[in-house]
């Protein structure tokens, strides 16, 4: 059985067989004859968790024997993905329980497929917050997440008749074998009520909030296990419980409803995840889910550090609290209500350990993506945290206007309440005057930020806005999703890499290896080839492996242009019917992702999409030149078979609008060749793989300003195109849409109207590139050496490193070999 070492034992393929046939028949009561794949799936993640725990139980004694000090990431959204393969291949344990399963006629591949994707957030975000959990456990800085235990996750998407339909996602539908439900880990969340000041003689008053209503917050706990085993960490997920779950009273005078009324609305909190991630949803909803999770994650941090110290004098000595993004930002007022209200801490002191403890990372510039909430809203649900809020601002302005000299205009920028949009409180402002660091997520992002939304609050405190640009863990996005193309990496520079992701630049050499890059590109095919199976078998559609894939996998927004790539699909659609004698690369435009449901002109362009591929991919005419394909319900999973596919990776937003991206790594980490802007992560990408390994067109994020400014208009442009002209002709006319020939007149009037998001401006360029990759794509040899150059110099953007940057420079946190990081 279990033993402290969780890591590969001898004669582990025996032990493990009889691990799981032990959870089989004594966790699950099942019989190897009667069990389904379902419980073969339940019994492995139950005996791989066993191996997990020994492991938890020891990082936990480490951490608490040794006093160290921990990191609390605060997050809405962890979008975690399946953990089985997380699980087994960080315990080097791949081999061993692919044998053991196969011996009862199982196959690991298969079983794995069965597990639900955990979808506990929208995108990029949630994303990058699940790979920040799996390289803190691996680079074994002592952690916590603490977010929200969704019932229903981010929606499932089907396409009917070529639009997004949306329909409920349940992945706790057959329980969760990874969780631990911890009862006895529950908090009182407090809605509403009154604010009494209590005066006692020789006292200063006291303030004491009575909630008209109090939800309990309960804790589900699942283990984080990082490579090799060595650390692990917790996500800690609350749920919303009423307190009393029946009001008997009302159920036996007969009120059967009204009893269970309370109930309901308690767990309603935890219910569902918001289904956007660009702008605000404003619902009441929303603010009780955001306060919820941040009273609870914040009562668990201050429990746990009184049982350990005497005092909370010293809290932001030993927890470091990092808000990711503004969705926990009310956590400023509620820590200072908790240290001022609850533990008699005097205010000055309290704002003093607040600002210490937490810092804010900034996930978007988008103005409507900006969190504000109505101030009548604020201080009907959160009476006492918005007293503490003015508090907090009438200090910022005291110290704005006497010690720095702010004139009005500014202070109204940097004031917590905005007065202009019939007041409301701006968390982002809130985030940053409670932070002692606040940091964006790219270069170009953190330099933006400056100059945009905290323009003011930056020059009030100079030194508090620092960049640390993302990254995605290779464990998952690389050694899990491509392990042909690792076990080819091992073969020419060792095995290094698994434990030092840099060392991939070693494989750099091999770029003008012909024999090299031909395995290298023998990887990709089969990758391609497995690709191009899911798309038949969900598509009935056939894509040759043979062709460029060139695929645009996100969220559908405006501003990531997934339009811009459609039109330019249009276009060389066109162009192959008018001059078929040409010798045109064949390609396939392989889309994937989710609009908001109340998100008209997203769901519009996925109309669209799914409409161009329907008729281009009928036309005899184009016939293995060109296939447009849209995969429904792209997800964590749907990616990782994604990614190792992909020739040329699409990162073409409007310049300035992407904080990061994080899909544009995994990509060419995987030896994609990127098209893109000079936008988020992808100005860092091209100065580490090298402006001749990347494809960067389109204007500037400077020349997007100076062109909005300047009044730019689509309709010129597009006079002088006529590839462009064409292609949006034939859009607004109906020729993808016959039986609806008006569908897109608005969406293409946009474009010759102000082209907001500079889709005309920068057609030609992107173009004019899109021709160069199809003329690179017949040199071979020449592609392959830069695929190459991609994979090696990709190493920099782990999520290691910038946990590493994090815990050296914000948390002064982590072990002694992190902190010293150059
Ligand atoms: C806010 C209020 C109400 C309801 C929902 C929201 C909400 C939810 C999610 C707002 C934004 C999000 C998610 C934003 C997001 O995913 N941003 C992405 O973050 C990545 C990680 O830093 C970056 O790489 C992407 O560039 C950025 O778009």
């Amino acid at each position: 059985r279990a033993t402290n070492n969780p890591l590969p034992r001898a004669n582990d393929t025996d032990t493990l067989a009889l691990e799981i046939l032990e959870k089989l028949t004594y966790s699950l009561g099942k019989t190897t004859s009667v069990a389904r794949m379902h419980d073969w799936m339940d019994a492995t993640c139950l005996a791989v968790r066993d191996r997990i725990i020994d492991h938890w139980i020891a990082s936990t004694q480490k951490v608490t024997k040794e006093h160290s000090k921990r990191v609390c990431y605060l997050s809405m959204e962890f979008l975690i993905g399946r953990l089985l393969r997380d699980a087994i291949n960080n315990l080097g344990l791949s081999e061993p329980v692919k044998q053991a399963l196969a011996r009862y006629g199982v196959d690991l591949d298969l079983v794995e497929l069965l597990e639900p994707d955990a979808a506990l957030g929208n995108g990029g975000l949630g994303r990058l917050a699940a790979c920040f959990m799996e390289s803190m456990a691996s680079t074994e800085v002592p952690a916590f997440g603490y977010g929200i235990r969704y019932v229903h996750g981010f929606f499932r998407q089907e396409i009917a008749d070529g639009a997004q339909v949306e329909l409920p996602e349940d992945w706790l539908a057959h329980g969760n074998p990874w969780e631990f439900e911890r009862r006895e880990t529950a908090y009182e969340i407090g809605f509403g009520g009154k604010v009494t000041m209590v005066e006692e003689p020789g006292r200063p008053p006291r303030y004491v909030w009575r909630p008209a209503e109090r939800v309990l917050a309960v804790a589900f706990d699942t283990p984080i296990v990082g490579w090799r085993g060595k650390h692990v960490n917790t996500l800690r997920l609350w749920s919303a419980q009423a307190l009393d779950p029946i009001l008997l009273d009302a159920f036996n005078s007969g009120d059967h409803i009204g009893a269970l009324l309370e109930s309901n609305r308690a767990e309603a909190i935890t219910r569902v995840l918001y289904p956007a991630d660009s702008h605000q949803a404003g619902q009441e909803l929303r603010l009780r889910q955001e306060f919820f999770f941040s009273s609870a994650s914040l009562q668990d941090i201050v429990r746990r550090h009184l049982q350990t110290y005497d005092s909370l004098d010293n809290l932001a000595d030993k927890v470091a609290i990092q808000l990711n993004d503004t969705h926990p930002a009310v956590s400023v007022a509620e820590l200072m209500r908790l240290l001022v209200d609850i533990h008699g801490i005097e205010w000055d002191k309290a704002w003093e350990i607040t600002q210490a403890t937490f810092s804010y990372t900034n996930h978007t510039l988008l103005p409507e993506a900006l969190e504000t909430w109505p101030i009548h809203l604020f201080e009907r649900l959160l009476p006492r945290q918005m007293q503490i809020i003015y508090a907090i601002n009438a200090d910022l302005i005291r110290h704005a206007r006497l010690d720095k000299g702010l004139d009005d205009g500014q202070i109204s920028a940097v004031s917590l309440i905005d007065e202009n949009n019939g007041r409301r409180v701006r968390m982002g402002q809130l985030a940053f005057a409670g932070s002692h660091a606040v940091n964006g997520v790219s270069a170009l992002h953190t330099e933006l930020m400056k100059e945009t939304v905290f323009r003011d609050l930056h020059r009030l405190y100079p030194e508090r806005i620092e960049n640390k640009t993302n990254g995605v863990t290779p464990r998952r996005w690389l050694f899990e999703c491509n392990p042909d193309l690792c076990k080819l990496i091992e073969e020419a520079i060792g095995p290094g890499f698994r434990d030092n992701i840099e060392l991939l630049a070693e494989l750099d050499k091999f770029a003008d290896d012909a024999s090299f890059r031909d395995k290298f590109a023998a990887v990709k095919l089969a990758n391609k080839q497995r690709l191009a199976k899911v798309v038949e078998e969900r598509l009935a559609t056939y894509v040759d492996p043979k062709a460029i894939f060139d695929i645009q996998v996100k969220r559908i927004h405006e501003y990531k242009r997934q339009f811009l790539n459609i039109i330019e699909t249009v276009a060389l659609y066109d162009q192959i019917r008018s001059s078929p004698h040409l010798d045109w690369t064949p390609r396939v435009k392989v889309f994937a992702g989710k609009a908001a449901p109340s998100y008209q002109e997203a769901k519009q362009i996925i109309h669209l999409i799914n409409d161009v591929a329907r008729v281009i991919n009928a036309d005899p005419a184009v016939r293995n030149l060109l296939k447009v394909v849209f995969i429904p319900n792209y997800n964590v999973s749907l990616a990782e078979i994604i990614m190792p596919a992909a020739d040329v990776s699409e990162q073409i937003s409007t310049a300035g609008l992407e904080a990061s991206g994080t899909g544009n790594m995994k990509f060419a980490l995987n030896g994609a060749l990127t098209i893109g802007t000079l936008d988020g992560a992808n100005v860092e990408m091209l100065e580490h793989i090298g402006a001749d390994n990347i494809f960067i067109f389109g204007l500037t994020a400077e020349e997007v300003a100076n062109a909005r400014a300047n009044g730019h208009m689509g309709q010129p442009v597009i006079e002088r195109q006529p590839l462009l002209r064409a292609a949006l002709e034939s859009i607004e006319n109906g020729v993808f849409s016959e039986n609806d020939p008006g569908r897109y007149r608005s969406l293409a009037g946009s474009l010759r109207d102000r082209d907001w998001w500079m889709i005309a401006a920068d057609f030609q360029e992107y173009w004019n590139t899109q021709r160069r990759l199809d003329e690179l794509w017949l040199d071979r040899a020449k592609w392959n050496t830069m695929a190459v150059h991609n994979t090696a110099r990709m190493g920099w953007f782990s999520s290691d490193r910038s946990i590493g940057e994090y815990a050296r420079d914000i948390w002064k946190a982590g072990p002694k070999s992190i902190q010293a990081i150059s």
